[in-house]
Parts: structure tokens; C-alpha cells; sequence
């Protein structure tokens, strides 16, 4: 059966962190190419519905760690924190995959971009579970480690911030509506990437509450991800609305 081996988990993480570099010098100058910065709309084909595609992108991310956590021979069972912080993971992509997507009223997603976003999924599932179910070794009192409540705390914060402000991204279109406006309330008061705020607190969280290698590249990676992206959003909302407000940051409040 299945065993740890270090010297995987060290590579695969490495390879995050190098696509993570990647991404950065890819996306800082250019946007990738979804949503508010697809060019080209009129093109229906190579695009699939945002509910099919948001739901098959992220279930592998849900998926691959549910799976290596319940086909463990024998189970693990100790220390606790293991499975908590395993279950934290899958609890975000849970909600990421059978919940988000049916609520989505988002455009229809480029299917090149759900192939690649797809590999991402099924990668880093396996590196995150992999290594949270294998090789993670915790204190049997992590559970009251610095570390673990207060990326506990932080995870649950960024969560909460993550899900509000999609919401209120979504409740700025009614059903089939395509149009783009301007984002108020909750953090959108003081950022454009309210959302993406929320989701990079979620994974630095995460990464101290684990405090892994792998944790910590994933939080880096998401960070080179959509980081470009909230500046590029930022940058989009003030070329189309004149009106759009003045003291607004791009993805921290009060500082960028
Ligand atoms: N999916 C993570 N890279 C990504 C898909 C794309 O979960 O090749 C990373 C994720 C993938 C990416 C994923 C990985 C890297 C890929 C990339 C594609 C290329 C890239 C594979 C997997 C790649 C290399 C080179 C390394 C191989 O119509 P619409 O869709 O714009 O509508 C939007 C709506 N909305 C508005 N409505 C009205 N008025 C406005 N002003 C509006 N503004 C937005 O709200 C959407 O329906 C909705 C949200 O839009 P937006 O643009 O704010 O968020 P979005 O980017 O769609 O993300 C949705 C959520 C969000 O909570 C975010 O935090 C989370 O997913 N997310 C997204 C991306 C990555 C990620 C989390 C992570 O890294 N943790």
C-alpha cells in the first residue's frame, strides 16, 4: 500500500512553487483569458456553461484528497489534526464544487482553461491529501498549537470573507444577465478583489495551521494566481466606470 515518500512531496512541491513564478511573470502584464477578460465573446464554441465547468474544474480538488482520506489501510486515526486540517481542505472544495456552481451566474468558461484548471485540481489534491494522510506527523496536541488556531481563525475568516463577496458579485446580476457593474458592500467597500482577498487569507491560514511545505506553496501559488488577477479587475473598473470609487484598492485594503 501506499507510503510516505519526502522526496515526492519536496519535487511536487517545488513544482508549485515554480508554477506559481510562472503564472506571476504570465499574468502580471496579461490577464488570463476568463470572465471580464475574454476577448473574444461572440465565440460560443470551446466555451462550456459556468455551472458545468466551475463544478468539473474543482471536484478533483475535492475528490482526490475525500478519496486517499477514506481508502487509507488501516485509517488514520491519530493525531486528530490530521484529519481536521485534511477535512478543512475538502470542506473549501466542497463548498467550491457543489455549491458554488449552481449558483454561479458567471459567462461561459473556456474549455482550454477548464482542461488546465482541471490538472491543477487533480495536482494539487493529491499533493495537499497526499501529504496530509501520509506524511504529516503532529504533536497529539496540535489542536491547541498556536499555529493550528490561529491559521484556524484566519482560514475561517478568509472563507467567510471568499463566500460573502461571491455572493454579492452574483447578486449583481439577475438569471442570464452577462453585464459587468460596480461591486459594493461588504470589503468591496475597500477592495475590487474582495473575493480574492478572502481566498489568499483562506490559504495562508491553512499553510500556518498545517505549517507544511505544501500548504505553504499552495497559499504562494494562489497568491501568484489571482493577485495579478484582482489587479487586473481593479485596472478594469476604472477604465469602464468614471464614477468608480477613488479610495477603492486592488487586493489589500488601505495598502494595494
Ligand atoms: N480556478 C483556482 N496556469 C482557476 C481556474 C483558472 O479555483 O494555465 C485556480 C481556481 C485556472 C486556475 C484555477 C489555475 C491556473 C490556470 C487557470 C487558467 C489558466 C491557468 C490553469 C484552477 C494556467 C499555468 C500557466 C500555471 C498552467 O461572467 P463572469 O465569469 O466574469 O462573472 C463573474 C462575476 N462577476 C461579476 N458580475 C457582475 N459584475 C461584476 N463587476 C462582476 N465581477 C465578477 O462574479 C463570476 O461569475 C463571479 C466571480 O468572478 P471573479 O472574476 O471575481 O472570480 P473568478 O476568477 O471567476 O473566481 C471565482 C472564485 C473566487 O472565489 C476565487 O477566489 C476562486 O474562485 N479562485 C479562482 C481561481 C483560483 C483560486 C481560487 C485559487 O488559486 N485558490
Amino acid at each position: 500500500s501506499m507510503q510516505c515518500f519526502p522526496g515526492l512531496v519536496l519535487a511536487l512541491s517545488s513544482l508549485l512553487g515554480a508554477l506559481a513564478l510562472l503564472q506571476l511573470s504570465l499574468y502580471l502584464r496579461v490577464p488570463s483569458r476568463y470572465g471580464k477578460h475574454e476577448e473574444r465573446l461572440c465565440r460560443p464554441r470551446g466555451r462550456l456553461p459556468a455551472r458545468c465547468a466551475w463544478f468539473l474544474q474543482e471536484l478533483p480538488s475535492f475528490l482526490v484528497p475525500a478519496l486517499l482520506l477514506a481508502l487509507r489501510s488501516p485509517p488514520r486515526l491519530e493525531p486528530l489534526g490530521c484529519r481536521l486540517l485534511c477535512c478543512l481542505f475538502c470542506w473549501h472544495y466542497f463548498y467550491r464544487t457543489f455549491i458554488y456552481p449552481f449558483f454561479t451566474r458567471g459567462r461561459p468558461f473556456p474549455l482550454q482553461l477548464l482542461f488546465f484548471g482541471m490538472l491543477f485540481c487533480i495536482y494539487n489534491g493529491f499533493l495537499q491529501g497526499y501529504y496530509l494522510i501520509y506524511c504529516a506527523e503532529y504533536p497529539n496536541d496540535w489542536c491547541t498549537d498556536i499555529r493550528f488556531t490561529s491559521g484556524l481563525v484566519l482560514f475561517l475568516l478568509g472563507m467567510g470573507i471568499n463566500i460573502h463577496s461571491d455572493l454579492l458579485l452574483r447578486q449583481l446580476r439577475k438569471p442570464g444577465e452577462v453585464t459587468y457593474k460596480i461591486p459594493q458592500g461588504g470589503l468591496f467597500t475597500y477592495v475590487s478583489g474582495a473575493n480574492y482577498f478572502g481566498e489568499i487569507v483562506e490559504w495562508f491560514g491553512f499553510a500556518i495551521a498545517t505549517w507544511s511545505l505544501p500548504a505553504f506553496a499552495f497559499a504562494f501559488f494562489t497568491l501568484c494566481c489571482i493577485g495579478p488577477r484582482a489587479y487586473h479587475h481593479h485596472r478594469y473598473y476604472l477604465k469602464t466606470f468614471t464614477d468608480y470609487p477613488k479610495s477603492r484598492k486592488a487586493l489589500i485594503p488601505f495598502v494595494f
